[in-house]
């Protein structure tokens, strides 16, 4: 293999069909703060996914930030240590303290029969996150954040277009936070969304991306600038043309690994949770003991053909010196997680990946694994 392959790669639709968005921004000159084209996209992912309101932003960071900020949460929230460290990095930047519990074997998504002991009377929410896109079990959640009067915001940066038999999974809890990062499934160069059932919930979220306006002259909150730009919204609107293309392509590349893989001993592929329309997001490995080479073997090998592929989610967010003080985030509090963590390697896929290089990657794990 000559050319090097990466854990993903931006679907980018043609470059002369942007060209005449970018003729309506330059004959406008609306270039933020809410245009016509961050209008159009809004109503468009609400039609897309399914949801009732969505309040777009700058990147997906910032709207989790900001999701607290709206549900005024403070204290302590219950939350994954097996994410991207954005995740608890939202808790730091709001003054809340993070307790990290355990995550189940099988999603790898926040474990509901560990929250309840982890609950104090400080503890406000759960911030949980439907890891790789694999849909977190969200009645059980819910369940505990009823019995305790906790609210639930879900980081569901990887879970665009990712449905169960209710519909869109963006609709459990009470926010849901997308990523539209270069590397996601949906992307418009950077952004992010906050998905909302209520109008008036809305309304403040767009006033706290907003620095806090509400008119011309009245500031009601110290808001933040969350804004998605005219040149980020009009991108989104050309790249949902071509999403539904780009979530084939995926599933195609899922289904070759899997088949693939099914006779390579010591390596696991990670099972969803119960998604009816799931959408590929990652491809996560678990590397067994049984194995002959160590998790860290096979990323190097790979590494030798231009393969890279990515250990998400290691380090643990609880190994990260910030949160590493906190009681929660000690190994022997986080089984599972530390377990997934030492094995998890997440392959190359994307929609321009072949079926041939999907080949070519599984040879160099099966000869490695011989
Ligand atoms: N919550 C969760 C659960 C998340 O996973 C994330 C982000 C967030 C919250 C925060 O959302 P944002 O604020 O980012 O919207 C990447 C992304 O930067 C990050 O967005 C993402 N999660 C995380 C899982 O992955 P890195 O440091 O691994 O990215 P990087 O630059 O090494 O890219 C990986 C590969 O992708 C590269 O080797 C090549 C390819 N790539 C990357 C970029 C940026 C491209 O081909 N083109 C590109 O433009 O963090």
């Amino acid at each position: 293999m000559n050319q090097s392959i990466f854990v993903t790669q931006p679907h980018l639709p043609p470059l002369e069909e942007f060209i005449p968005f970018l003729e309506e921004i330059w004959a406008n000159k609306i270039l933020t703060n809410g245009g016509p084209f961050h209008q159009q996209l809004e109503q468009a992912l609400c039609d897309y996914l399914g949801v009732e309101h969505i309040s777009l932003f700058t990147n997906g960071t910032i709207a989790l930030v900001t999701a607290l900020q709206a549900l005024g949460i403070t204290g302590e929230v219950i939350t994954t240590p097996y994410s991207f460290v954005a995740t608890a990095h939202s808790l730091l930047w709001n003054g809340i303290r993070p307790v990290f519990v355990d995550v189940d074997p099988v999603t790898l998504n926040l474990d509901p029969a560990r929250i309840e002991a982890a609950i104090t009377s400080e503890t406000t929410a759960i911030m949980p996150v439907h890891c790789y896109g694999h849909r977190c079990d969200v009645d059980g959640i819910r369940k505990i954040a009823d019995k305790h009067g906790l609210k639930v915001i879900y980081d569901a940066a990887h879970a665009f277009g990712v449905k169960d038999d209710r519909g869109s999974v963006l609709n459990h809890g009470d926010l849901s936070v997308l990523s539209f990062h270069a590397t996601k499934v949906f992307n418009t160069f950077e952004g992010g969304a906050i998905v909302c059932p209520d109008l008036e919930e809305k309304r403040r979220i767009d006033q706290l991306k907003n620095f806090g306006f509400v008119d011309e002259l009245t500031v009601v909150s110290p808001g933040i600038n969350g804004k998605m730009s005219e040149i980020n919204a009009a991108f989104g609107l050309l790249q949902l043309k071509h999403i539904d293309e780009a979530l084939s392509r995926r599933a195609e590349v899922d289904a070759a690994y899997r088949e693939q893989l099914a006779t390579v001993k010591g390596i696991r592929c990670l099972t969803g949770g119960g998604e009816s329309v799931p959408n590929h997001a990652y491809f996560p490995i678990l590397v067994q003991p049984e194995f002959p080479l160590s998790r860290d073997a096979l990323y190097a090998r790979l590494k030798e053909h231009g393969i890279y592929g990515r250990r998400y989610f290691y380090p643990l967010i609880s190994d990260f010196p910030m949160y590493r003080g906190v009681l929660s985030a000690r190994p022997e509090n986080l089984p599972v997680a530390t377990d997934a963590a030492r094995k998890i390697l997440c392959l190359p896929i994307y929609p321009a990946l072949t079926l041939q290089q999907v080949c070519n990657i599984v040879r160099v794990i099966s000869e490695a694994g011989a």
